[in-house]
């Protein structure tokens, strides 16, 4: 009788032991689980700002190449990082003529000879003739001349005076 009590009481504590240590392994399952679970998601979260910011990088990258788009027409001088194109612009007289800053630098279109500026011949410009810009046009940004004189017409950037271009105008 003690015997058996004594028996069924290693038992219990045997089982109790087992059932503790199922318990505790389990626990450790589940905290590595969960272990795993935040090194894969936080894992997942880093590289996916890493590669977030490296498409912003390359945004950005690409903003400052900025190009801009010239109006078109038959009354436009496009300024590029090569100089004036056309070179030569034949227009009506009375035709305002659009000099669009499409370079990467900014440029003042003025009246030749460099530096008189009095090539065109009209006056009250802050040099001489009022074919002049007077000030840098950006990039992005145009200068705007009415040619109400006929005549060739000779013109540079006066940042940059070999880049020449010549306006013609018929009468
Ligand atoms: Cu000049």
């Amino acid at each position: 009788m003690f015997l058996s009590s004594l028996r069924s009481f290693y038992i219990k504590i045997d089982l109790t032991y087992s059932i503790i240590n199922f318990h505790s392994m389990s626990r450790n399952g589940i905290w590595a689980f969960i272990v795993i679970v935040v090194l894969v998601v936080g894992g997942i979260i880093y590289f996916n700002n890493r590669a977030k910011n490296n498409s912003t990088t390359s945004n950005n990258t690409t903003s400052t190449n900025q190009t801009f788009t010239p109006p078109t027409g038959s009354n436009v001088v496009v300024y590029t990082d090569s100089g004036f194109s056309p070179s030569t612009l034949t227009v009506a007289k009375g035709t305002t003529v659009i000099f669009f800053n499409n370079a990467s630098d900014a440029v003042r279109v003025a009246s030749d000879p460099h530096p008189l500026h009095n090539g065109y011949p009209t006056t009250g410009g802050c040099v001489s003739s009022t074919f002049d810009a007077c000030a840098n046009t950006a990039p992005g940004s145009q200068f705007d001349f009415k040619f109400d004189i006929s005549g060739t017409w000779g013109f540079h950037n006066h940042l940059n005076p070999s880049e020449k271009g010549t306006i013609v105008v018929q009468p």
